[in-house]
């Protein structure tokens, strides 16, 4: 039986996992020698290298000595957080990277507080202790800290610890130490990391927790086997959460080394692989002995907190840009996405609307951006918080928020949050001499809050939030204080009128952008909105009165991304989404329409 070692590496977005990933690949002697690798190997897709964020958790596996390591890199930002849940119970460790000088963070918390909860004990790596203002000290202290704050017993207190600089390929036990590689790492792993519990003798138990598709085979489930063998071309009976249960024949077996994937006849208790030949294989589901069935624990992982509605857009330039623009298209799409997103759910709410629910608005902007490139087009409406009920009382999420901003931003920074319902739980004084700001706020005050925060902190400001827990609703909504710039005709925008437009507010459309009746074109210096025609012409040579230039100045517009517009769009409001663009429009394109709603929900005030 082979040795095996079952990790994953956890920690707060950009910590490093995956460039420590990266190395342990690399100094394993895992690539073959002409083989060539890009930086962050594990981001595969292409918005987690456009980013340079994981969104998706990924296994691979190395060889050192005489074991093998399966690694899952997991992704650090609070909204992927349900992709850390669900590998956990896959693995027998996991190495918990700590930036060696921003410390513990919201995510640091949320993923120890799950690892701690399965009864892992961590590695924890200090890391990127080349950092000017690293503190590894202070950090080490902040771990110990949140550890005996989470409950964890003596074994889990009696974590070893590494230093590191992931970047630069090294790893040690003491600061002292000399920084040459990673193999006092490998050492902690394989001594500090327990070995597979269950065995290759007992019946086949084994869990899905990744799914994969493949042109050839169809769907694949990536499998942690706890019990007994799997065997190619041998029969086993899937078993959902629901209890049913389906026989099946294993078409396919592959086996993970490094980036690579081969083809296997058996695999064993203890190893992560990836199966092919059960046509509803689902995330969570048990592949189990034919004629002694014992299922798994079905997957638990955090509910969704927020919710949007996505529906059929149908502006006046709806089709014109995207493929697929129909209801029943984009329910197919949603459907899909529910079966390996564990994390979201989907609802269809009529009228061609569909409610969709994740951790957070990058978590639904990933979703909506995926679709675009895939041609889609849709609205999504303001993103809500999931409430719920329990014991007559409402319930929303909570959320832990961390900011650090320079001493002089402090004072803007807890009135803003305070009016936002937060409550202040610590305050500390960094040595870089910024102020770290620590508060427990319902997730409902940060919904557009991170434009705020940046322009009334020149941008110098750190946020940070992760799921904290469901607390009684605590009343009040804030909500954006400028108005829009609406458009008020159909056509193409004029640079002059732009021009004139703009000592109104900040506009987010060029010249000969296309503009209907209703679109939001710019954010009004003022509260409440305007009315405006960006369509007026005006004849060329009045244009070139201004200075030297041949043409009118024209600001830079605002550029709408997706997230963007989440954040800044209120309840009257839509975002359009198609392949090409992004735009804001009002829900209502008719401007008597929003006049007298607007005087209606004066009056019900
Ligand atoms: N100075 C320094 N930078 C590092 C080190 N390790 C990683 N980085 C940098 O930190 C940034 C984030 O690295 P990633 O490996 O993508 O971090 P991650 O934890 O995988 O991020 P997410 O998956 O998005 O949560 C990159 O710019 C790395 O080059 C290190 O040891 N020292
Ligand atoms: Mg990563």
């Amino acid at each position: 039986m082979q040795k095996i070692k079952n990790i994953a590496v956890i920690a707060h977005v950009d910590h490093g996992k995956t460039t420590l990933v990266d190395q342990l690949l690399q100094q394993s002697g895992t690539y073959e020698a002409h083989q060539e690798v890009q930086e962050r190997a594990m981001d595969s897709n292409e918005i987690e290298k456009e980013r340079g964020i994981t969104i998706l958790s990924k296994n691979t596996a190395i060889t050192y000595g005489d074991h093998k390591i399966n690694i899952i890199d997991t992704p650090g930002h609070a909204d992927f957080g349900g992709e850390v849940e669900r590998v956990l119970k896959m693995v027998d460790g996991v190495l918990l990277l700590v930036d060696a000088q921003e410390g513990v963070m919201p995510q640091t918390k949320f993923v120890l507080k799950k690892a701690i909860g399965f009864g892992l004990i961590p590695v924890v790596v200090i890391n990127k202790i080349d950092k000017d203002g690293s503190d590894p000290e202070r950090v080490l202290d902040e771990v110990f800290d949140l550890l005996v704050a989470l409950d964890a017993n003596e074994d889990q207190l009696e974590f070893p610890v590494l230093y590191a600089a992931a970047r630069d390929g090294y790893a040690k036990w003491e600061m002292e130490d000399e920084s040459k590689d990673m193999v006092p790492l490998f050492d902690a792993i394989i001594e500090k990391v327990p070995y597979p519990v269950g065995s290759p003798e007992n019946d086949t138990q084994a869990q899905v927790f990744t799914l994969d598709s493949d042109n050839f085979v169809g769907r694949i489930g990536i499998t942690r086997i706890f019990n007994g063998k799997v065997k190619k071309g041998d029969e086993y009976l899937l078993v959902k959460a629901d209890g049913s249960k389906t026989k099946s024949r294993i078409s396919k077996l592959i086996g993970f080394k490094g980036l690579d994937r081969i083809e296997i006849s058996e695999a064993e208790a203890g190893d992560i692989v990836a199966i092919a030949g059960f046509a509803d294989i689902d995330v969570g589901d048990s592949i189990c002995d034919k004629s002694n069935p014992v299922a798994l624990d079905p997957m638990h992982v955090e509910e969704p907190t927020l919710s949007v509605i996505m529906s059929v857009n149908n502006g006046p330039l709806a089709g014109q840009e995207g493929k697929h623009v129909t209801s029943n298209k984009i329910q197919e799409r949603l459907e899909k996405e529910m079966e390996t997103n564990i994390a979201m759910r989907m609802e269809p709410m009529g009228d061609a609307s569909f409610k969709v629910s994740g951790r957070g608005e990058l978590q639904i902007g990933i979703l909506a951006e995926n679709m675009r490139r895939e041609g889609f087009e849709f609205m999504l409406a303001r993103p809500e918080v999931v409430t719920k009920e329990e014991n007559g009382v409402k319930m929303e999420p909570f959320e832990h928020l961390v900011v650090d901003v320079p001493e002089e931003f402090q004072g803007v920074a807890i009135e803003k949050l305070g009016k936002r319902k937060a409550n202040m739980t610590l305050l500390t004084p960094m040595p870089d001499g910024t102020i770290r700001l620590e508060f427990e706020i319902p997730a409902r005050g940060l919904i557009g809050f991170r434009n705020e925060f940046l322009t009334d902190t020149k941008g110098e400001g750190i946020m940070n939030h992760s799921y904290l827990e469901y607390r009684a609703y605590t009343g009040t909504v804030v909500s954006r204080t400028p108005g829009a710039l609406v458009s008020m005709d159909d056509g193409e925008a004029v640079a002059f009128s732009i021009f004139n437009l703009q000592a109104r507010g900040v506009m987010f459309i060029s010249p000969q952008e296309k503009v209907y009746s209703g679109m939001v074109i710019g954010e009004s210096a003022r509260p409440g909105d305007l009315d405006v025609n960006p369509l007026k012409g005006k004849a060329l040579t009045n244009m070139r009165t201004s200075g030297t230039d041949d043409a009118v100045k024209l600001v830079t517009p605002r550029k709408i991304t997706l997230e963007s517009a989440m954040e800044w769009i209120e309840e009257d409001e839509l975002i359009e989404i198609t392949p090409l663009s992004v735009r804001i429009r009002k829900k209502s394109l008719d401007a008597n329409e929003r006049k007298r709603m607007a005087r209606d929900k004066k009056n019900s005030k």
